[in-house]
């Protein structure tokens, strides 16, 4: 098995709901288990920054998939919570689901890089990464909490439960 951390966003529809049914989904995957999740942090919009804040957390799976199949249960997951793709690069939507890490792998592929290429910058993603995961290594870049140091979270709210 493989320890893979995906990142979980959303800021269309009832945000707090989709990702919470999301990481249930993600527990659900074949031949993978959840491991752990973050709570949900409420988020400033990241690159394009008119748009709603958005809701995000990032869960562990143990998984037998490869990363190709990882990614394509992803996107099917992502298509069943109502997500349309218009090719509008980092808009709103009701869910996205991002392999942000996949073992110690490196990998360059058309449709998917992994560690995801703005991990580093992102504090939506370092900040519920860091609760579940501080020590973890990120190949290329560095530990998860030297990372969050290095980034601005001051605007993101950790939320408590439902
Ligand atoms: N996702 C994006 C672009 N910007 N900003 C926040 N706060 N959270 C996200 O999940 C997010 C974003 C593209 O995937
Ligand atoms: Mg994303
Ligand atoms: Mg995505």
């Amino acid at each position: 098995m493989t320890s893979a951390f995906i990142g979980i966003g959303s800021n269309l529809g009832e945000s707090r709901r989709i990702v919470a049914e999301a990481v249930a989904s993600l527990g659900g995957l074949p031949q993978s288990r959840l491991l752990r999740s973050s709570a949900q942090y409420l988020t400033p919009p990241w690159g394009v920054t008119e748009q709603p804040p958005f809701i995000n957390s990032v869960v562990e799976i143990d998984t037998d998939l490869p990363p190709a199949e990882l990614l394509s249960a992803l996107l099917a997951l992502e298509r069943e919570a109502g997500r349309l793709r218009d090719g509008t690069r980092w808009g709103p939507r009701a869910l996205d689901l991002d392999v942000l890490l996949y073992g110690d792998e490196i990998i360059c592929d058309a449709g998917l890089r992994v560690p995801h290429p703005h991990l580093a910058q992102r504090a939506f993603v370092l900040l519920p990464l860091a609760e579940i995961a501080p020590e973890r290594s990120v190949p290329g870049f560095g530990r998860v909490t030297d990372l969050l140091a290095g980034v601005d979270a001051a605007g993101c709210r950790r939320l408590d439960l439902p």
